[in-house]
């Protein structure tokens, strides 16, 4: 890579994130675009599921696409010039996929993030990356951030927190901390008092992190951008003393500020275990007292308490400054970051208008809604199937009778035999081969105004011929002289005498249970009209649950009666045709699909055919 053995991170440093951590990893580039970098500092993903593929990130205002590899072995080949690996691999898988890294040379730093990692596996980890040279941060840590140069995974926080804290350019100040938060605290502190951050490091609070305090710290007094050092140990553990050790041997010799947080411990009349696990006094050398008397003996700035902290911060930086170790740089204005779209809406900070509008189902939230009412009621009230079409075709509960019909209706549809022109189309398409949806399809098409979809067509004749007060007679004889066929009138089988046994299902129950028929008695005797003209011009079973259906709308109460007439003109009647004999051809496919049935082809002999000659050209006219 080029880069001296201190400074593993710079402004031209390129990583692989293993795992997919798309918000991680935009947080990352957010990063560089606001240091002013010129490439993002992902060169791609590593994610051994799901097949190679690329994905979208903001780069400012625009997009870029990173790759995603199965492999780390093809990401190195088809990127040499990254040296550092993000790993986000889970604790069970972190050891394989890091000691995977560690076989590819060039890659010369590695961030564990995962958690509860076994103590044997980091140990492991640890021992091979020192043998091959390769810098180890973490397990357990969000890694972290050198600022102007490169950001690790999530350290640093929100893009509005590495803005405040002045992590888009670099100061003169090197830390290294257990914690990612008190990182993050830290980085703050240090953009108020001093002039800011040049690295800092989370080494993660597990009993054996890959590096520890004094790696870093070394690195930091090698590196002469780095102008103070800052250790902000904890108690339990003897790493603070490798420190204590370089500095006072001499191997450290800039200015040093430390803190060992847990001087609360004391207070407890038990041991302590904090939040990471390596945080437990084991000894009376282990507790944070014992090591901040100990920095301070050596020569390290060490504040009386942690609120102390921001104070000796100041003041050794102010010192530095006026001997002339640190010269602050003019302050640049970082490229302002677009706030993602979603999180300015969560912050009420933008709105949009919605391209659609939808009133009859919500799943966004805990629970799924039909119309308002919550999945569970849905079983628990017991509203059936007729309930849950009222709720999302009328948006409304429906009385008990009404929703009753409603599931009537889609029993008594569902099915009228393998003749009809919708099964067929349905087992036509089935033997040629064609799936389910597109043989349910191939029959719901022929849905039309002579088969099955005739309901609406029939509400609004018989309730306008009502309405207007045509007698029945009026109504067929002004039919009849339009030359008009009245929709839900005749049957091609069934008739006066082979009587529609279904029709006189939906009749009885109707006349039983609804409070009002008015227009089902109407149709009757339109019925009476049409078949003593001939005897199949009954009210077939489009008819009589057209007409009982307007009768259901316009008297049930829960409909007004503009509400009614607009259910009839916005074609929702045929809705029940169709759902219901939806049953039926889904029923006629599988049957089909069950009994291997091979394609169909028509008899030749059951097809008239008679074709015009046309050997001999036509002549229209003579030619002049
Ligand atoms: N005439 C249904 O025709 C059918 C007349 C009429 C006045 C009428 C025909 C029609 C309106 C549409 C309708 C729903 C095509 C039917 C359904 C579901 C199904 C199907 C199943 C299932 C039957 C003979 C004579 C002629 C005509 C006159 C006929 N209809 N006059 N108003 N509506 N109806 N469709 O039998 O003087 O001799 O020339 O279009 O309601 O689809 O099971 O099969 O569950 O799957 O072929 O039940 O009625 O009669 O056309 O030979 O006419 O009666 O003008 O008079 P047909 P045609 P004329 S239920």
């Amino acid at each position: 890579s080029g880069r001296p053995w201190f400074r593993p991170f710079d402004a031209n440093t390129r990583s692989f994130v293993y795992g997919l951590q798309p918000r991680a990893i935009q947080g990352m580039l957010d990063f560089d675009y606001s240091c002013g970098r010129q490439a993002p500092s992902v060169a791609a993903m590593i994610y051994p599921f799901g097949g190679h593929h690329i994905q979208k990130f903001y780069w400012g205002t625009k997009e870029t696409l990173l790759p995603v590899y199965t492999s780390l072995k093809e990401a190195v080949s088809k990127h040499p010039d990254v040296d550092v690996v993000v790993n986000f691999a889970s604790s069970r898988s972190v050891y394989s996929s890091t000691l995977e890294c560690l076989e590819h040379e060039q890659i010369k730093a590695i961030a564990l993030i995962a958690e509860g990692v076994p103590e044997r596996h980091a140990r492991e980890i640890l021992w091979k990356a020192d043998a091959k040279g390769v810098l180890i941060i973490g397990p357990a840590t969000v890694g972290g951030i050198k600022p102007g140069c490169f950001r690790i995974g999530n350290s640093g926080g929100m893009m509005d927190n590495i803005i405040a804290s002045k992590l888009y350019r670099p100061g003169s100040v090197g830390y290294v901390s257990k914690s990612g938060g008190m990182s993050n605290e830290l980085n703050n502190i240090l953009s108020i008092v001093t002039n800011g951050t040049y690295e800092g490091i989370a080494i993660g609070g597990d009993r054996y992190p890959g590096t520890t305090f004094i790696d870093h710290l070394l690195r930091y007094e090698a590196d002469p951008e780095c102008k103070m050092l800052v250790l902000l140990g904890e108690v339990g553990g003897i790493e603070e003393y490798r420190v204590i050790e370089a500095v006072k041997s001499g191997k450290i010799k800039k200015p040093i500020v430390a803190w060992a947080i847990g001087t609360c411990a004391k207070m407890f009349t038990t041991e302590v275990q904090f939040g990471h696990a390596g945080s437990m006094a084991n000894s009376d050398l282990e507790t944070a007292d014992a090591k901040n008397r100990a920095m301070r003996d050596a020569g390290f700035v060490v504040p009386d308490t942690f609120e102390e902290l921001p104070r000796v911060l100041k003041e050794t930086y102010e010192s530095l400054v006026q001997g002339g170790t640190i010269v602050p740089k003019r302050e640049v204005e970082p490229p302002v970051i677009p706030m993602d779209y979603k999180w300015a809406q969560e912050l009420g900070l933008i709105r949009k208008p919605a391209a659609f509008i939808s009133t009859i189902s919500d799943e966004r939230g805990q629970e799924l809604l039909y119309a308002g009412m919550k999945i569970s009621e849905v079983f628990q009230e017991d509203i059936g199937l007729g309930g849950v079409v009222a709720l999302l075709w009328f948006k409304r509960r429906l009385p008990p009778w009404a929703t009753k019909f409603v599931e009537m209706v889609l029993m008594l549809t569902a099915d009228h035999g393998p003749a009809v022109s919708g099964a067929m189309n349905t087992i036509v398409a089935t033997r040629a081969g064609k799936d389910l949806i597109s043989s349910l399809a191939s029959g719901l098409l022929t849905i039309g105004s002579r088969f099955g979809g005739a309901l609406d067509e029939a509400a609004s004749m018989f309730s306008n011929a009502r309405d207007t007060g045509l007698t029945p007679r009026e109504f067929v004889d002004q039919a009849r002289k339009q030359n008009k066929l009245i929709s839900g009138i005749g049957h091609k089988i069934k008739s006066v005498n082979n009587p529609d046994l279904r029709v006189e299902l939906v009749k009885e129950y109707v006349r039983k249970n609804f409070p009002s028929h008015s227009l089902l008695d109407y149709a009757l005797a339109v019925e009476k009209v049409t078949t003593a003209k001939k005897d199949t011009l009954i009210l077939n079973v489009d008819g009589c649950i057209a007409v009982c259906f307007v009768d259901l709308l316009r008297d049930s109460g829960a409909f007004t009666s503009e509400e009614a007439d607009e259910y009839i003109k916005i074609g929702t009647l045929n809705g029940l045709f169709v759902l219901g004999r939806s049953i039926g051809f889904i029923g006629h496919h599988l049957d089909q699909k069950r009994l291997r049935a091979p394609l169909y082809r028509h008899p030749a002999d059951d097809i008239f055919i008679n074709m015009a000659d046309v050997s001999q050209p036509r002549v229209l006219g003579k030619m002049h």
